[in-house]
């Protein structure tokens, strides 16, 4: 007995880091977890006993980090975002184990091949694009830093779309994730939340006081997943918490009797719709009230999840704000803000000044776009109907507010207009982003750009109120995942060359800046980017029978489909070289040969950005047949771009595009993959492209296009396209050759919308910058004639933008908006 309970609180220890040990408790989940024999086991149930293995390997420092963090009580930050684009766990999660040889010979041993349980892994795509990959980025480097955080989200049942390509047009196909079983996750449907929605207020006397409390009209159960978030071999795993939504057991009686029990199940599984897909939007959000609904639930379960769970029973709420920051990722969260509040008023029955106190305290919020569509505002009328007690406390802080600004600008009624979270126009509605910045303690753009538009643009009266509430954090990317799992042999030639500890200290890279004149390193250098041509070539042929001419420069343009981004433009630029050549005014063995390659999903509502698809996969068919431009232009846009893709294709690219209109892009994190990765771009002066350029240097870079204050100008005093087509004759001729129908096979009114939109109306001004762009792109065909001198500008470009490693982008936040410390272990 005595020596059962010493055994209870023995600590938990992980399988012997041995080529042994892992065999042993591979075959142990193989036979006990999955139920079947080495020979009769599928590749799934190998790949699933696999992931199950490298967890236990995990878990020791999970439970003693969890048990640290309980005894340390330091304060923590709970990152608030609707997305995790995590891409594959397994390779991640060797890599922090390192187990990645043992494991191989292991396995070797049984005869399997580790690369193909790697391949069975469906990565969880549980969002969009940048934002969604940020905060798998920067959980990652918190948990690498040792530094205490939970992430917050939903675990969506299919997340974003497979992309398919019928005829050249987007089919979307459900990425159903799970459907092979998720080894990485850890349900406890024990601690669920019940979650409240609708219904109406109601005030009460309490002891003399007013108050109110909400009466809800129906909820749902937050069932949380939990996810292991491993640092880089520092003995931490930090968690990730995503919620799923499940019915109530609360059966509405007055149905069931009556015999309606379908209905009645029917109405509680309705429920459920809340977790079930990922709204596939990029930077336009719709105002659909499921993704309100969806918005409520993860904030609210996990509001609730760390006053009653993470912290100690009897911690006095005051000093919240000395145990956590939440950090708003976008405005998808923002109605956190009135839920702390209710939790606090109505609740724990505060007075609303001390609620207000510790409240502004604990939010922080990061603003990630500039485009005035992209900011959310939730209909008055929709609010109210789902979260009536919410809408209640958002006009009191807005009454509130508003009275402040009134005291500091007496009679100035346009700016209480322009400052009020209410807008009255088009509709009665709640601006997400104002409600964010008055309850922030801090307010953050993600590029230096960003954050000077964002004061002097978006939210102008807002920083002249409080200048010092805004602030820059400039994005950045974890080196883990986007350098030492996409690029090994890169990572090899680094370490070889400056030793290991780049990986945690990205800043080192500039230790290897004396090595871009050694042409020997150069000659290294050259051959990593040619090995990683060539498997990229080889996952597009197993993956879409794409082959890829051999040593031809690899330019690149991957990600989400938007009119913003300009995937137009580098579609001008091929058709017009295209028209160069086959009208002969091009030699085509004049130019270096190129592959131009795209990767991007439009959203599936989004009409011009499907067009704009089916317009590349049609050039691309006639340019790839036409012997004329063989082997001087190949086109690929392989389906379904996503993390496991960009982590084979960004290490092969030689050139990055960054083209999007200045003053558009709020980042951007691609560019920085591709930088660290070797690439140069080829870019405007726009998000952190503008900071990428100071640092490798302007004869490492081709900037081109108009500048932010240009296109302000341009479009003040009336942007007219039409000009440009008509004065510039290479621009015409690639127009005209679209709007004939060339690409496809002569019909002219397929890609009308695309041509009339260019000539008319083009608000992303890409007729302006097409020449620009023609000539950046002569001086890259220049410089690429120059190996030497190429090779030179991105070992320069790998060198120089340690910088954007998201461990950078942590402290910043730690130092100029969170204050939380690393907790070490002991
Ligand atoms: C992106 N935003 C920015 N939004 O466009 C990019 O410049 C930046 O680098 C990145 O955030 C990280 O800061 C973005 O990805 C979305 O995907 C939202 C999804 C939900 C609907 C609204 C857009």
């Amino acid at each position: 007995m005595t020596e059962n309970r010493a055994n209870s609180t023995a600590p938990v220890t992980a399988p012997q880091h041995s080529v042994e040990g892992f065999v042993k408790e591979f075959l142990r989940e193989l036979h006990f977890g999955q139920g079947v024999t080495m020979e009769r086991a599928s590749v799934n149930d190998q790949y699933l006993a696999l992931a199950r293995t490298v967890r236990q390997y995990l878990m020791a420092r999970w439970l003693e980090t969890a048990r640290r963090q309980r005894e340390a009580q330091a304060k923590s930050v709970a990152y608030l975002s609707a997305e995790y684009l995590l891409g594959r766990q397994l390779d991640n999660a060797l890599l922090a184990t390192d187990l990645s040889e043992i494991v191989e010979e292991g396995l070797a041993s049984l005869g399997i091949d580790l690369a193909t349980l790697r391949d069975q892994e469906v990565e969880p795509g549980l969002g969009n694009g940048g934002l969604g990959r940020l905060a798998a980025c920067f959980i990652d480097s918190l948990a690498t830093m040792s530094v205490p955080c939970i992430g917050y989200g939903i675990r969506y049942e299919y997340g974003i779309f497979r992309q398919t390509f019928v005829d050249g047009f987007q089919v979307e196909q459900a990425d159903s994730w799970l459907s092979l079983g998720s080894p990485w996750e850890f349900p406890h449907p024990e601690a669920a939340v019940t979650v409240h929605f609708g219904g109406r207020t109601e005030k009460y006397d309490d002891e003399g006081v007013e108050r109110t409390r909400w009466v809800p009209a129906w909820d749902v159960l937050g069932v949380p997943y939990n996810y292991m978030v491993p640092g880089y071999r520092n003995g931490r795993v930090n968690t990730l918490r995503l919620w799923s939504a499940q019915a109530t057991n609360a059966f509405d009686l007055a149905i069931f009797n009556s015999g309606e029990y379908v209905d009645a199940v029917r109405a509680q599984t309705f429920a459920e719709n809340i977790s079930k897909v990922l709204y596939p939007e990029d930077s336009t959000p719709q105002g659909k009230e499921l993704r309100l609904q969806q918005q409520y639930f993860f904030v609210a379960c996990s509001i609730r999840d760390f006053v009653d769970n993470v912290l100690p029973a009897d911690f006095d709420l005051h000093d919240l704000p000395s145990r956590i920051i939440f950090q708003l990722n976008d405005t998808h969260p923002v109605i956190a803000v009135p839920e702390l509040m209710r939790v606090l008023v109505d609740e724990k029955k505060w007075d609303w000044d001390e609620a207000w106190a510790v409240t502004q305290r604990c939010f922080a919020y990061t603003c990630h776009t500039l485009l005035p569509e992209a900011l959310e505002v939730w209909p008055v009328e929709l609010l109210g109907r789902l979260l009536p007690r919410h809408l209640e406390i958002i006009y009191r802080i807005n009454d509130d507010f508003l009275a402040q600004v009134a005291q500091r600008y007496p009679g100035d009624e346009l700016r209480l207009r322009r400052m009020s979270i209410i807008a009255e126009h088009p509709e009665r509605s709640v601006r997400m982003a104002f409600l964010a910045t008055v309850a922030g303690a801090k307010v953050n753009g993600v590029a230096a750009l960003h954050s000077q538009l964002l004061r002097d643009k978006v939210l102008p009266d807002f920083s002249e109120f409080w200048p010092d509430k805004f602030t820059n954090v400039t994005n950045g990317v974890t080196p883990r995942r986007f350098v030492r799992l996409a690029n090994p042999a890169l990572s090899e030639l680094i370490t070889d060359a400056i030793g290991p500890g780049w990986l945690t200290d990205l800043a080192r890279l500039r230790e290897m800046e004396p090595l871009a004149d050694d042409a020997d390193f150069r000659e290294k250098f050259r051959a990593v980017k040619a090995h990683n041509k060539q498997r990229l070539n080889d996952l597009l042929q197993r993956r879409d029978g794409i082959t890829l001419p051999g040593d031809a420069m690899l330019d690149v343009m991957v990600k989400r489909l938007h009119e913003y981004k300009r995937q137009t433009l580098k579609v001008l630029h091929i058709v017009s070289l295209y028209e160069r050549i086959v009208s002969g005014e091009l030699d085509p063995t004049s130019i270096p040969p190129r592959v131009f390659a795209f990767g991007a999903k439009a959203a599936p509502g989004y009409k011009m950005a499907k067009q704009t698809i089916a317009l590349i996969n049609h050039v691309g068919r006639t340019v790839n047949q036409d012997p004329r431009v063989k082997g001087a232009l190949t086109v690929v846009f392989p389906p379904n771009y996503n993390v496991t893709l960009a982590e084979t294709l960004i290490p092969a690219a030689d050139l990055s595009e960054q083209i999007s209109l200045a003053g558009k892009e709020a980042s951007g994190t691609g560019n920085m993959k591709f930088a660290l990765n070797g690439a140069l771009t080829i870019g405007t002066d726009d998000g952190a492209n503008v900071e990428i350029r100071e640092l490798v240097g302007d004869e490492n870079f081709f900037l081109f296009g108009l500048v932010e204050p240009e296109v302000d100008a341009l479009v003040t005093a009336g942007y007219r396209p039409a000009a440009y087509y008509e004065e510039n004759p290479t621009l015409r001729r690639a127009i005209d050759l679209i709007a004939s129908g060339a690409f496809a096979d002569g019909d002219r009114t397929v890609f009308e919308p695309i041509v009339s939109n260019l000539l008319h109306e083009d608000r992303f001004l890409v007729l302006a910058d097409f020449q620009a762009y023609v000539d950046a792109q002569d001086r890259v065909d220049t410089a690429y004639q120059d190996t030497e001198a190429w090779t030179r500008s991105a070992i320069l470009n790998v060198a120089r933008t340690g910088f954007f490693s998201s461990d950078r982008a942590m402290w910043d936040y730690i130092d100029r908006i969170w204050q939380t410390q690393p907790v070490v272990a002991r």
